[in-house]
């Protein structure tokens, strides 16, 4: 029987790449996120190249009892998730403080603290009664600095380096391992949803160097769940090479 990998937000950017890594590697898969369209025709592509079977979840982490729902109702041979990568998340604006919109400030806690947790406090109790799993948080270089106008989103990210090294300890005793993911600038979906959008400032985000990928991530990502049981990788910082900070890129 295959391991089972559970990715929220596998419709773009690292949590697609992730689903074809871990397809890759023969993992069956539970990929989520709120456009079924995608999610279908990721899942016909990932059966057919890899052989392996993948469950689509088309659910808004945002909302508790769907999150619940969809996720309980899953069968119980779906309910031995080895690894569950929590991706999906978000910037919205990038805003002074004082100019920001609490409806931004609504959409980047909800999704990316509340959203994870969520997800996570369904998951815990059947990897707790398996006595093992992988938990990967992607959080962000943006989870160690604040860097201007980032704020809200950097507070979001702070919060989920914090649930990282919270779960770590309290799921201890349990055997499951937690891995704090912090990327730096990753070419993908993420600067157009954070302008809203604006295709072109989201283009010039990545203009000038060599961004990371979302493969890049899910190599890494991969690394984590796939070393021996003895070894628990706790934090990485990913960057590009031309960045050394939030806010020094060499571009
Ligand atoms: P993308 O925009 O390409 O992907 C985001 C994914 O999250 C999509 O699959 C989206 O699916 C899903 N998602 C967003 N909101 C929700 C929601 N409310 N409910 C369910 N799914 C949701 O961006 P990235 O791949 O870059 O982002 C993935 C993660 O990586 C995020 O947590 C982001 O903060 C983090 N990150 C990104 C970096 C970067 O530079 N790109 C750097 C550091 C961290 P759908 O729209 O179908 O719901
Ligand atoms: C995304 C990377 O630098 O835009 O988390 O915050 S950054």
């Amino acid at each position: 029987m295959n391991k089972i990998a559970l990715i929220s937000g596998a419709t773009s950017g690292i949590g697609l790449a992730c689903a074809n890594k871990y397809a890759s590697e023969s993992y069956d898969l539970i990929i989520t996120g709120r456009r079924q369209d995608r999610l279908t025709t990721i899942a016909n592509e990932l059966k057919e190249k890899n052989g392996v079977e993948v469950k689509t979840l088309c659910f808004d982490v945002r909302d508790k009892k769907e999150v619940s729902e969809f996720l309980n109702n899953i069968d119980d041979k779906w309910k031995n998730v080895d690894v569950l990568i929590n991706n999906a998340g978000l910037a919205v604006g990038k805003d002074p403080i004082q100019d920001g919109s609490t409806d931004d400030w609504d959409r980047m806690i909800d999704t990316n603290v509340k959203g994870l947790l969520y997800v996570s406090k369904i998951v815990i109790p059947w990897m707790i009664a398996n006595k093992k799993g992988d938990i990967i948080n992607i959080a962000s270089i943006a989870g160690k600095e604040v860097y201007p106008n980032g704020n809200v989103y950097c507070a979001s990210k702070h919060a989920v380096d914090a649930l990282s090294q919270g779960m770590r300890i309290d799921l201890v005793k349990h055997g499951i391992r937690v891995t704090n993911i912090a990327p730096g600038m990753v070419e993908t979906e993420f600067s157009e949803v954070r302008f809203h959008g604006d295709k072109k400032a989201a283009d010039s985000v990545y203009q000038g160097f060599d961004a990371l990928q979302g493969s890049d991530i899910a190599e890494c990502i991969w690394f984590a769940s796939s070393r021996p049981k003895h070894v628990q990788i706790g934090d990485m910082l990913i960057l590009p090479s031309v960045q050394a900070s939030a806010t020094v890129v060499n571009k």
